[in-house]
């Protein structure tokens, strides 16, 4: 059977995930292409999708009697809307960060899926899909001993103009929630900021770079720096200290040079090049799910989470230094 996709948001990530589906994953096809700008919809159309039907409206396309399965990569705050439209119509729904705006547009999701008793939502977490995260998942389950302490780094070369400083916790760091509360299985109980002095290459509304404090149920604390102006390049990094050993986060693979009286490595600049097997990783794995008309990885509870966590952090920012409580409502049984 091939499993027929529906794409909301034709912008970088959607098109980008069409071209997936079209050309490097098997058992699916995209049937449905939709975007607020109809024109890009059509562009999209005409480079990757030719058989496809074009809507000027998201829920239109979610009603389609031939679209079995939907993927949300519109901007964000038009997810919750179309991520409950695709559960009410009993359709599996890959949708990209953040799964809503809000923590309680995420918890209405949650209730909707609870409601209808299966799962049909993955949340495009793609870090645990890379290859490297999971082989430090497998080294700090077997080999570490318990972890007792994360440090971390999220470094982006720049961001635009309009980045300002609560975007490093929803747009940025939103990914490192996500992995360590995979990563440990553990969840948070507290949150803090400290800001060292902002860098030159900052603006007046971005408190640039900063440095996160989560602490688990476990005790275990999780310090991140964000530095998203560090100019060098795009620089993920990650170390567990467990009880019996460290284990660290492989770099990307890259040719080592020795040239010019020096050992090189390049380092990536683009975070998409960073996580690309990842993204065809996480959906195939939506295409097998949603062909036996449900879903897997990374859950509505998770998207919820997240959104509790930024919430926390985005507070813990704003009165700069001070621990801020995380609360952890039941997991439903669903996402057990
Ligand atoms: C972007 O949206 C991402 O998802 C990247 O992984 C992150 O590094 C970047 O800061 C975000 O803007």
């Amino acid at each position: 059977m091939t499993l027929k996709i529906g794409v909301i948001g034709t912008g970088m990530i959607g098109r980008d995930h069409t071209r997936r589906i079209q050309q490097v994953l098997a058992g699916a096809e995209v049937v449905a292409l939709s975007d607020y700008t109809p024109e890009a919809a059509r562009a999209v159309q005409a480079d990757l999708a030719p058989g496809a039907t074009v809507y000027e409206r998201g829920e239109d396309l979610i009603a389609a009697a031939d679209v079995d399965a939907v993927l949300v990569c519109s901007t964000g705050s038009t997810h919750e809307a179309y991520v409950l439209a695709a559960i009410a119509a009993g359709k599996p729904c890959f949708c990209e960060k953040p799964l809503a705006t809000t923590a309680e547009g995420a918890r209405r999701i949650v209730d909707a899926e609870v409601a209808g008793g299966k799962r049909l939502v993955q949340v495009g977490f793609m870090r645990r899909y890379d290859a490297g995260y999971v082989a430090l998942k497998q080294a700090v389950e077997t080999r570490t001993g318990a972890p007792i302490m994360v440090h971390a780094a999220h470094r982006n070369p720049t961001v635009p103009e309009q980045y300002v400083t609560p975007m490093a916790i929803h747009d940025t760091f939103v990914h490192e929630i996500d992995v360590f509360r995979w990563l440990l299985g553990d969840d948070y109980v507290s949150a803090r900021v400290t800001f060292p002095r902002t860098c030159a290459a900052s603006h007046a509304k971005l408190r640039d770079p900063q440095i996160v404090t989560l602490t688990t149920a476990r005790g275990v604390v999780i310090t991140t720096e964000i530095y998203v102006n560090c100019q060098y390049g795009y620089d993920i990094q990650c170390e567990v200290v467990g009880e019996e050993g460290i284990a660290r986060l492989p770099e990307p693979m890259a040719i080592q040079m020795r040239l010019n009286a020096s050992l090189q490595t390049a380092i990536l600049t683009d975070w998409k090049d960073r996580f690309v097997a990842s993204y065809d990783t996480e959906l195939q794995d939506f295409i097998k799910a949603a062909s036996a008309g449900t879903a897997t990885g990374p859950t509505s509870w998770d998207g919820y989470m997240a959104a509790v966590t930024c919430d926390a952090c985005v507070a813990a920012q704003e009165s700069e230094g001070t621990a801020i409580a995380i609360t952890n409502p039941e997991r439903p049984a669903l996402y057990a």
